[in-house]
């Protein structure tokens, strides 16, 4: 009955993105699209309560439903996942823009309750890190900051659900930016399907996990319609994916320890150069002090001048002699 509502067909493939209102759902369907979003076939994007009526949209020719957003006056979050005929969609992204709250654990529970895949989305990372930025915790917004930050993300998401909702704590959790997604899928639609982009940075943009992601939604868009071929295709790619991943991983460790090694010599270096002027500086102050002594050291001497100096006999102030040989 809710697929008439919805004016589905039975045999439709249909994903959608869920969550709280104004999270940024039609801006991530639109970049999944690769389209701006002022393009005219692009979902309606915006502040407050934009998207009103259920919109679908085609993406690897399957469809991506876009729906209003849940803890609203006009759609309050109790009872929206079968109000909206949810139990029959064949995957859904649960996005979110902050921590997650009540609503949505409710929500992820109902999808687990009628079987239908889910996975969770942190979107506007790009806020994320100018926040961090900001509060000084990274120093610049690069490559490895971003792998910081999400490494830090995923495990506190991971250590809230298992401590708050256990029972959700295996469902994958993936952080993206609308933004980098849409240049991710411009890139992919200009490069060939395949062709996955494994660098962290795309012309001025960061990327965050929407490779991952999208290999994510792909893998669930082939189980539901048992497409073997290509649920294989993507299943190597998510592979690749995540050995590339290592792979910088490990590349970044060994740079930073090269770092951490030319770090340590220019300490070593500065080190050696402080100790050789202190050095200097001592050794002078001592050569320097010895100087003074014998400078100083008239009174002492007074004994000996007659042996070491002979005075002529003309002078009459014998002693100012003696100070001026000294010195000669
Ligand atoms: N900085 C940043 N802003 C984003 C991102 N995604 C969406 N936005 C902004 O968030 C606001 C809401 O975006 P929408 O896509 O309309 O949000 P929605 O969840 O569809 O909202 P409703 O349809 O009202 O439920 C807009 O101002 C977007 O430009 C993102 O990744 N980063
Ligand atoms: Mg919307």
């Amino acid at each position: 009955m809710v697929n008439d509502l919805l004016g589905i067909e039975s045999n439709e493939i249909m994903f959608c993105i869920c969550g709280r209102v104004n999270i940024g759902k039609s801006a991530l369907i639109n970049a999944i699209r690769g389209l701006e979003d002022n393009d005219p076939k692009a979902a309606k994007v915006g502040d407050g309560e934009v998207t009103t009526k259920i919109s679908k949209f085609t993406w690897e020719h399957k469809n991506l439903y876009d729906f209003a957003g849940y803890g609203t006056l006009t759609e309050p979050d109790d009872d929206y996942f079968m109000r909206k005929g949810l139990c029959n969609f064949h995957g859904i992204v649960l996005l979110r823009d902050s921590a997650i709250q009540q609503a949505d654990i409710n929500f992820a529970r109902k999808a687990i309750e009628f079987n239908v895949p889910l996975v969770f989305v942190q979107s506007k990372m790009d806020e994320v890190m100018g926040r961090k930025k900001r509060d000084r915790e990274i120093s610049e917004i690069n490559a490895t900051s971003i792998k910081f930050i999400i490494k830090k993300l995923k495990q506190n998401h991971r250590d809230y659900m298992e401590k708050n909702a256990p029972d959700l704590a295996d469902i994958p959790c993936f952080f993206i930016s609308s933004d980098s997604m849409r240049e991710l899928m411009k890139l992919q639609k200009s490069l060939g399907n395949n062709k996955f982009q494994d660098s962290l940075i795309l012309d001025g943009t960061f990327l965050y996990e929407e490779d991952k992601l999208i290999n994510q939604l792909l893998i669930m868009m082939y189980q539901s319609c048992e497409q073997e071929e290509k649920l294989e295709e993507v299943t190597k790619r998510a592979e690749k994916i995540s050995q590339a991943e290592e792979e910088i991983v490990k590349m970044e460790e060994d740079a930073n320890e090269i770092v951490d090694r030319n770090e340590r010599m220019l300490i070593m270096e500065e080190t050696i150069e402080k100790l050789r002027a202190e050095l200097i500086e001592s050794t002078t102050g001592d050569l320097k002090s010895e100087d003074d002594k014998s400078c100083d050291s008239n009174e002492d001497d007074e004994n000996d001048e007659f042996e070491v100096f002979e005075v002529p006999e003309e002078t009459e102030n014998y002693e100012d002699n003696i100070v001026e040989n000294k010195k000669v």
